[in-house]
């Protein structure tokens, strides 16, 4: 019996993937569960498994390809059991969609499971039971129109997502609808001049996290009114503590960054200002308060800008903080990050001061309602006391925020609180 293996679904909002290496060849003999090919998402590298052992008889996609959920990979022809097995085993994954007794999926679509994940590439995520349960035809319609269907809250029985919920989902939610299709959000861009006529050009496809980004930060500055602040903090005293007690949390597997002071410190922030610790909901309206303080840090890798989260931070000392920072910007540039390391930060920190710059504007990274940017710090003569100058260590900040739900005020006091928390540290232990 031939059987066709397709891209399964990957969940959190993966719509395709690109085929970076072909793992067999046509007549080649294969397992249940062996790799076939090797495809990159936006966030990772998976490996798709064969769902029955037979021979391949078929393979429709080369490297470089980028493929739909569903599309087909391979064709195997083999024992009609194993296609069984493998069938079932995605039943009694509680995880898996069922179809309705009126609709059965266009293709099998089995999960991937856990054995069945690259060596060391956190791909669990994908598989942990986050997809929710709608129909096949569903599901396309809802990627057709940008909606996220683990966002869609399903009205049938056992939280079934209807088509009418995806639609009532869609309406009541427009600025979360487009962020997941480029397409969708790229409307309103006219068409481009032909930029030949003035002299060589060079087209080149965007890669998965480009286009990721783009329409995320696209849906980011579309839908979020957003206003930055700035202000400057001394750092001369923190910068001592840090060349003092670096060698000291180096041993511990860190580095003592001022990124991970900085993370400390907006957590405590986030405690005394609680609208910065929020989302806005406009369809229900009403700001979502979040009692955990989870927090992202924009790390630049050769992929493309990725935005890991750290989380309770406020439960770390700098310590763990700065092993925790470590390990996980190591795992950004190595493309090994889970898609569950970078969901669920209330806040985001992105430090360009290693690179330089005196001030910038960073995007809210929506649904989140602030981020802090920060710049390379410089050494200023600084009156300290009249009369008296002295060569001051100085950090530029930049704090930009949703002003839907934060004022101008809140905003300016934010800041101020944590370039007071910078400039003295101790205030932190005050607790307000
Ligand atoms: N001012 C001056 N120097 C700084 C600095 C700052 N604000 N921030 C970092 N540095 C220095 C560090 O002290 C370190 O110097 P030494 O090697 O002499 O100690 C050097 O720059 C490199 O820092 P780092 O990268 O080791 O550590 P970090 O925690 O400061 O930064 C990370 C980590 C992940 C934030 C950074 O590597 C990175 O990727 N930054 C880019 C973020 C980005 O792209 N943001 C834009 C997103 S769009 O808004």
């Amino acid at each position: 019996m031939a059987t066709d293996v397709v891209l399964p679904e990957l969940g959190e909002n993966i719509e395709t993937g690109v085929i970076s290496k072909i793992l067999v060849k046509k007549g080649d003999q294969v397992e249940l569960n062996q790799p076939l090919v090797e495809i990159e998402t936006d966030k990772a590298a998976i490996e798709v498994p064969s769902t029955v052992t037979g021979v391949v008889t078929e393979i429709f996609v080369t490297v470089g390809d980028e493929i739909q959920i569903g599309q087909k990979i391979v064709t195997i022809d083999g024992a009609a059991n194993e296609a069984q097995e493998a069938v079932v085993k995605g039943k009694d994954d509680s995880s898996q969609v069922e179809p309705t007794s009126e609709e059965t999926p266009e293709v099998e679509t089995p999960k991937l499971d856990k054995d069945q994940k690259k060596a060391e590439e956190p791909i669990a995520v994908i598989n942990s039971g986050v997809v929710a349960p709608a129909a096949p035809s569903v599901r396309r319609f809802a990627r057709e129109i940008g909606v996220d269907i683990n966002q869609v809250p399903g009205s049938g029985p056992g939280a079934r997502i209807s088509m009418d919920d995806v639609k009532h989902f869609a309406k009541t939610n427009r600025s979360q609808v487009g962020a997941l299709s480029g397409k969708l959000a790229s409307i309103g861009q006219g068409p481009l001049p032909d930029f030949a006529q003035w002299g060589a050009i060079e087209k080149e496809p965007m890669s998965m996290i480009r286009k990721k980004t783009a329409a995320h930060l696209e849906n980011a500055w579309r839908t979020v009114p957003q206003v930055t602040q700035f202000d400057q903090a001394d750092m001369t005293d923190l910068e001592t503590f840090r060349k003092k007690y670096g060698p000291k949390v180096e041993q511990a597997g860190g580095k003592l960054t001022v990124t991970a002071i900085l993370m400390k410190m907006i957590a405590g922030a986030l405690k005394v200002f609680p609208q910065f610790n929020a989302a806005v909901d406009m369809a229900s309206e009403k700001i979502i308060y979040k009692k955990y303080y989870h927090i992202g840090l924009a790390v630049d890798t050769e992929r493309g800008l990725l935005v890991p989260v750290i989380r309770d931070v406020d439960q770390l000392n700098l310590t763990d903080i700065s092993a925790a920072l470590s390990q996980i910007a190591e795992k950004a540039r190595n493309g090994k990050l889970s898609l569950e390391e970078m969901r669920g930060g209330n806040f985001t920190i992105s430090n360009l001061g290693g690179i330089g710059g005196t001030a910038f504007t960073p995007i809210v990274n929506a649904p989140e309602v602030a981020i802090l940017g920060v710049s390379r710090s410089f050494w200023q003569p600084t009156y300290v006391s009249e009369g008296q100058l002295e060569p001051r260590l100085i950090l530029p900040l930049s704090l930009t925020y949703d002003h839907r739900v934060i004022d101008g005020a809140q905003g300016a006091r934010f800041l101020r609180w944590v370039v007071e928390a910078i400039e003295q540290p101790l205030l932190l232990t005050l607790g307000s």
